[in-house]
């Protein structure tokens, strides 16, 4: 028995000892080659934030009128594709367009960007299409007598060939460069733009740079913030940089001049209005026709200059509730005649130094009444420029702005909204905005032009 399991264990030895080899070489024995893995096409992804091309909108191959090149100083390339201001309406029909030949690398999702300048609130929209693709809106932001960049639709496109149209919606518009980037891209200032090849015998992919040109005019960065680079070291805190926040359905007859001043900013809900802690970190608050609670934004607007903010109110807040008192605290003068507007309103200008560059009378439209204000006033820190007349008689019915020094801060009420009338095709009177808001900012922002 002894020798029958003496031999049994050997022979069990010998086949563990053969499996064991058997799977050694099967582990290391150059075998069949594994199937390849699966190569993804190149696909950007919707967190690609680059540049693939730019080009001169002024290089359209096909221009149907009104859409025609012009040249034009200050910009990129020859000048720009425009359509004048009178060229009236787009046909319903046919609409003109403007067409582009552009080659892709690679597949992918990608955003149209469109550096535009609109002259109003009726002049600030082009359509837009990929290939045979439908128009769709490009515009209709209230960045007004100013080069900025507009975001457009975004697609996923083929490699190669491709159509990019632009089409008539609206007349008073130019038009400089056009960019088509991944979908998280965001174009800035100047970009080096590529000429386009109407027939290429072989598509090569595009060299792209971006680089802003200094010697150009600047062009801040109204789009999108840049994202802060890290900061190698923590020690020195960044100071931070001047901030304006603006509000209200009027804000866009500020916003197109704090672009072209470089004067950072933010546009403000209209609860913050009423929030103090939303307030801190804003330097200048510009507020016309905001719709929010009126007793609110008073206690804070207060609160707010007197901390030491400047604020510049044009049509003052209202929330559908009729107030005997809106401004309890009596901020900007007008007790007793809050509500008292008039229309057909003519603005004379002063010797002050928020006239400079303004016309001496300068009748408005008449869909922009001019709210009271009075002529003087013996209130302390508070003084009044400039006089609104109304009316064919040109009756005076009192001042144009009030300044008023409150605490630690400032107040500036414009009675005849004048930012509001910059969205009615009313430019005579741009100096007198830009006036009033170097003088609110003052030397607090380094940044701004
Ligand atoms: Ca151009």
């Amino acid at each position: 028995m002894a020798a029958r399991s003496s031999t049994k264990q050997a022979g069990l030895f010998f086949i563990l000892a053969f499996a064991c080899l058997f799977a050694l070489v099967r582990a290391f024995w150059p075998g069949e080659p594994a199937a390849p893995a699966k190569v993804a096409p190149e696909v950007h992804k919707s967190g690609d934030a680059r540049l693939i091309l730019a080009w001169e909108a002024e290089a359209a191959l096909n221009a149907q009128a009104p859409f025609r090149a012009s040249p034009l100083t200050a910009v990129s390339g020859s000048g720009v594709l425009e359509i004048e201001m009178g060229a009236g309406e787009p046909s319903k029909t046919a609409p003109a367009q403007a067409q582009y030949e552009i080659d892709l690398p690679a597949a992918g999702t990608y955003r149209l960007w469109v550096r535009a300048w609109w002259s109003d609130g009726c002049a600030n929209s082009v359509g837009a299409s990929f290939g045979d693709g439908p128009s769709q809106t490009v515009g209709n932001d209230g960045t007004y007598h100013a080069w900025h960049w507009v975001p457009g639709p975004a697609e996923p496109l083929p490699a190669g060939r491709q159509r990019i149209s632009l089409w008539h919606r609206e007349e008073g518009i130019r038009i400089d460069q056009l960019a088509l980037g991944g979908e998280a891209y965001v174009p800035e200032g100047l970009l080096a733009t590529q000429p386009l090849e109407p027939n290429p015998a072989k598509p090569e992919p595009p060299q792209v740079a971006e680089a802003p040109r200094p010697e150009l005019e600047r062009e801040p960065a109204a789009v999108a913030p840049e994202t802060p680079a890290a900061a190698p070291k923590p020690e020195p805190p960044p100071q931070r940089p001047f901030r304006a926040g603006i509000a209200g359905s009027y804000r866009d007859g500020f916003e197109g001049h704090l672009v072209a001043l470089g004067i950072p900013y933010v546009r403000l809900r209209e609860h913050e209005l009423g929030d103090l802690e939303a307030l801190k970190n804003i330097d200048l608050l510009i507020v016309s026709d905001p719709r929010c609670e009126e007793n609110r934004f008073w206690r804070a607007l207060q609160a707010y200059v007197e901390g030491g903010g400047t604020a510049i109110v044009e049509v003052p807040p209202f929330d559908g509730r009729r107030r005997p008192n809106p401004d309890p605290e009596n901020l900007l003068l007008k007790r007793g005649r809050f509500d008292q507007y008039v229309k057909q309103s003519i603005l004379i200008a002063d010797d002050s130094r928020f006239f400079r560059g303004v016309p001496k009378e300068r009748a408005y439209h008449e869909d922009v009444p001019a709210y009271w204000l009075p002529y003087v006033t013996d209130v302390p820190g508070a003084k009044l420029y400039g006089v609104v007349a109304a009316g064919r008689s040109e009756r005076r019915i009192g001042g144009a702005l009030l300044v008023r020094e409150l605490g630690q801060g400032r107040l500036y009420h414009l009675a005849l909204p004048a930012a509001f009338a910059a969205m009615w095709r009313e430019r005579q009177v741009d100096p007198y905005v830009v006036n009033i808001l170097r003088d609110a900012i003052g030397g607090a922002c380094t940044l701004c032009v």
